[in-house]
C-alpha cells in the first residue's frame, strides 16, 4: 500500500496523529473532519496515498464508493440531517488542501446550516 512521509492522512492511517476515526477497513477509513463545516463533516479515504481523482486507481474508487453509502447511513443515523454533500476536490485550483484521495461527506440541516455548498451559490 502506498504510503507518503509527509502527508497528514497517511500519518492518521498509521496512527501518527489521533483523529475521530469512525469507521475503518483493510482498505478505507472514514474520520470526523478536524474543521466541521456541519455536524457530522466526515472524510473517507482509501488507506493507499492517491492523490487526486487523476491518479486514483479505479478499484480503490470502486472499494471507496462501496463504503460511501454505509457511512452515509451511519451519519443519517448518528444526526438525522435532510440531506448530504459529497464534495471532492481535486487540484489546487479546485481548492484541494490535503493531496490524499478524499470524499467530504457533508449532512445537511437546511437554510439553518450554515454551510453554502452549491453551483449558484457557493
Ligand atoms: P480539501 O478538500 O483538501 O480542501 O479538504 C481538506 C480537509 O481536510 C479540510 O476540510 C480540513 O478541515 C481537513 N483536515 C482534517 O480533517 N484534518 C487535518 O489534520 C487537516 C485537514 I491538515
Amino acid at each position: 500500500m502506498s504510503h507518503q512521509e509527509d502527508c497528514i492522512f497517511c500519518k492518521i492511517v498509521n496512527k501518527e496523529i489521533p483523529a475521530a476515526i469512525i469507521y475503518e477497513d483493510e482498505e478505507t477509513m472514514a474520520f470526523v473532519d478536524i474543521a466541521q463545516v456541519t455536524k457530522g463533516h466526515t472524510l473517507l479515504i482509501p488507506k493507499s496515498h492517491e492523490e487526486n481523482i487523476f491518479e486514483l486507481k479505479a478499484s480503490t474508487a470502486a472499494t471507496l464508493f462501496q463504503v460511501a453509502p454505509k457511512v452515509a447511513n451511519a451519519l443519517k443515523a448518528a444526526f438525522s440531517p435532510l440531506g448530504m454533500n459529497l464534495v471532492n476536490n481535486n487540484g489546487k485550483a479546485a481548492s484541494q488542501e490535503v493531496f490524499h484521495y478524499h470524499l467530504h461527506l457533508i449532512p445537511r440541516y437546511g437554510e439553518e446550516d450554515g454551510f453554502k455548498y452549491h453551483w449558484t451559490n457557493n
